[in-house]
């Protein structure tokens, strides 16, 4: 399964040497977060100005089936470039979690269901609290659901 474009990196070496093994050994090695053990999830993202494919690792947050995609990005100031890929091209994403990457519908919640959402997240992985309390944007939740 694949998104057509040219397939770009991320500038950040953890970030690239994480796809390049979890991809390389289909998620057997390189699936959690440095030494946290708590496990991540790889995002394909179709560049929102270049057209090119994006590979994102996030911290796995999955709930019957879905999964909660957290742009927190250690609680900086703006968001992640990654979100508004997602924003702009909702249907042209993949999920890999395990050994094949499947195809996914995205989009952003709100209310109640991103209440709901949030707190899986934190539990999935707490420091996303802090994250929170770090920034004044409201740190965006999307939810990917299999096409
Ligand atoms: N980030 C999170 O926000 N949430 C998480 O839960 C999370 C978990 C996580 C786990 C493991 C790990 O290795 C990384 C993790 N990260 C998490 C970090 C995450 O993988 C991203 O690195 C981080 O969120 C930053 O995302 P970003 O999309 O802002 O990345 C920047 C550095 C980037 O790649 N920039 C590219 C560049 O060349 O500078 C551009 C990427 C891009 O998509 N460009 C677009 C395009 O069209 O191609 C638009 C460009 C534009 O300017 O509009």
């Amino acid at each position: 399964m694949t998104i057509q474009g040219e397939y770009e990196p991320s500038p950040s070496k953890w970030v690239r040497d994480q796809v390049e093994t979890y991809e390389r050994t289909g998620g057997r090695e390189a699936n959690t977060l440095l030494d946290t053990g708590l496990p991540i999830i790889v995002v394909t993202t179709l560049g929102v100005r270049t057209g090119k494919v994006r590979k994102t690792p996030l911290m796995k947050v999955e709930h019957e089936g879905e999964y909660a995609l957290v742009a927190s990005m250690g609680g900086a100031p703006k968001h992640p470039v990654w979100y508004f890929n997602l924003r702009a091209n909702p249907d042209a994403v993949l999920v890999q979690d395990g050994p094949e990457p499947f195809e996914v519908t995205v989009r952003e919640v709100t209310g109640d269901e991103r209440a709901a959402w949030w707190e899986r997240s934190v539990a999935a992985y707490p420091p996303y609290a802090d994250y929170q309390k770090k920034t004044d944007r409201v740190i965006p939740v999307l939810v990917a659901s299999r096409r």
